[in-house]
């Protein structure tokens, strides 16, 4: 045995299953007694090491060498187990193969080329805001605000047709499902599994981008040689899949933050820079990502405890956002803080490519929503949806009072 063997520290064990439905849907008690039990937290029944406090969360995402992302982000071992499509070029790969996607994507959605869309986002925003508030001051937020903006400004963006576009979110449903176990919601995603999975692949294709369009572009960098042209349709697979679920509950998030909080709402009208603010700290207060997974690449010691080479480490990302020793208060949504540095969009060289966009579709939407309403609240409770790693919406029931 070796010395630091000898020296190592049996971490808790838990019998908890992070993927049961009621934990999906109220994860915050699991999250307290995972974070209070120790840093390194043993899942009996998945056969995984979790980390649920920021300091080490954020240390993991920051050491890609020694928790890799090659075998898969989530439960599935891809050395061991067959992934369910090909692996994504950046979300499921490491340092060489992921640098040349990444760069292409970053430069592609990076925040110089998305100057020119502010100003048509904010006009779709109104439109949407105004709809709305003419059909009357009680509605439900969640398909009208948070499904509608998104699905109105992006998909044009990226060079969808107009047809298939429904397939969108429950593509993103299943993509975010799969990283979990093979549960019930795996099971029920499975009978539409190849359907909207043709039509996804059949949507990263060339001839399917309109010209000039964010899929156009990553095309016409495998034209540069900066990808080979087997990359280009799975890079734009990568926007399909984590560029629509994400913002969706991303800001039905923010909007019910901004609805349970209604000195919150008024701080935003009469500042409504803080619309940014506001989305990152409803991105740390709900952590619409809740969890992903590494492996380890050698066994790798965390505050004493030895995680064995070749097992899955199960990164908390909620619960960091919530650590008490990080962030004062985190129970509290309050936009008087300074939100930076929250794990929501994780942390590190595979940290949100899309974050720009998420940020301009939030303030777009926010600004537009800050300027029309005076006041917004609940009307009654909201229904969260399970997913086995976002934390999703399916009703936002708010009553409004337009501004005069
Ligand atoms: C971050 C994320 C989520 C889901 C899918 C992907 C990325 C992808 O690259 O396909």
């Amino acid at each position: 045995m070796t010395e630091a063997l000898e020296r190592a520290v049996v971490p808790p064990v838990s019998d908890a299953d992070p993927f049961d439905h009621d934990i999906l849907l109220d994860p915050e008690p699991l999250h307290q007694a995972l974070r209070e039990a120790g840093p390194v937290v043993y899942l009996s029944r998945y056969d995984v090491h979790a980390l649920s406090r920021y300091e080490h969360v954020h240390a993991a995402l920051l050491d890609w060498q020694h928790f890799e992302s090659g075998a898969g982000a989530g439960l599935s071992n891809f050395r061991h187990e067959k992934p369910w499509r090909p692996p994504s070029l950046l979300l499921e790969a490491d340092p060489p193969l992921h640098d040349a996607p990444r760069r292409v994507l970053r430069e592609v959605l990076a925040p110089p080329a998305l100057r020119g869309l502010r100003e048509g986002w904010s006009a779709v925003a109104e439109e949407t805001v105004d709809r709305v508030l003419a059909a009357g001051t009680e509605f439900d937020a969640f398909p009208a605000l948070a499904e509608a903006f998104p699905l109105r400004a992006f998909p044009d963006v990226v060079g969808l047709g107009p047809d298939g576009r429904e397939n969108l979110l429950p593509y993103g449903n299943m993509v975010f499902n799969a990283f979990g176990p093979r549960n019930d919601l795996v099971e029920a995603d499975a009978p539409r599994l190849a359907g909207l999975s043709a039509w996804v692949n059949a949507q990263c294709q060339r001839e399917a981008l309109r010209e000039g369009s964010f899929g156009a572009q990553i095309w016409a960098a495998a034209d540069r040689g900066d990808l080979t042209y087997e990359q280009a349709p799975l890079v734009v697979r990568s926007v399909l899949s984590a560029g629509f679920d994400t913002t969706v509950h991303g800001l039905a998030a923010c909007l019910y933050a901004l609805a349970a909080h209604p000195v919150e709402w008024q701080r935003l009208r009469e500042r409504p820079e803080l619309a940014r603010v506001a989305f990152d700290e409803a991105i740390r207060w709900q952590s619409p990502v809740q969890t992903f997974f590494r492996t380890a690449t050698a066994d790798v010691t965390v505050a004493g405890a030895v995680i064995p080479k070749g097992t899955k480490i199960l990164m908390f990302l909620g619960a960091a956002n919530r650590d008490p020793v990080r962030w004062h208060d985190p129970d509290r949504f309050d936009l008087t803080r300074d939100p930076s540095g929250h794990v929501g969009f994780g942390m590190g060289i595979h940290q949100c490519v899309g974050q720009h966009v998420a940020r301009l579709e939030a303030e777009a939407l926010l600004s537009a929503l800050a300027r029309r309403v005076e006041h917004l609240e609940l009307a009654g409770t909201p229904r969260r949806h399970p997913n086995n790693t976002l934390r999703s919406w399916t009703c936002l029931p708010l009553r409004i009072r337009p501004v005069a």
